[in-house]
């Protein structure tokens, strides 16, 4: 059971990218816990270039993101998520950003309470 676990948490964290007509779509796992989390990591990745969507789902932290792959590549996505504070797939937050949360945003709890 546990096997199974593990394999399914790998996967999930696997970098999706497939194309779809000149866009890639990217799934991450991030360290998102609130809404503030949400805000901050979308408006990071969207300030980026090639970037036509970026959501983040609450219910699972996860951060997908559609650009165009001439523009950017997954690698720039991840560390802007890190230098918005959290972490991205095998990417950790950058420390100095993640230090400047808000308290309730570090834990890896939903410790903020609402979305
Ligand atoms: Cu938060």
């Amino acid at each position: 059971m546990k096997n199974i676990l593990s394999l399914g948490f790998t996967l999930f964290l696997a970098v999706t990218v497939f194309a779809a007509g000149g866009t890639e779509t990217l799934t991450l796992k991030t360290s998102a816990v609130c809404g503030g989390c949400k805000v901050r990591i979308e408006s990071a990745v969207k300030e980026l270039p090639g970037i036509k969507t970026a959501t983040v789902d609450l219910t699972n932290g996860s951060l997908t993101v559609e650009y165009r792959e001439r523009k950017i590549s997954a690698d720039d996505i991840k560390l802007a998520v890190s230098m918005a504070g959290y972490s991205a797939n095998e990417v950790a937050a950058n420390p100095e950003s993640y230090e400047a949360l808000p308290a309730c945003c570090k834990g890896s709890k939903k410790s903020c309470g609402s979305k």
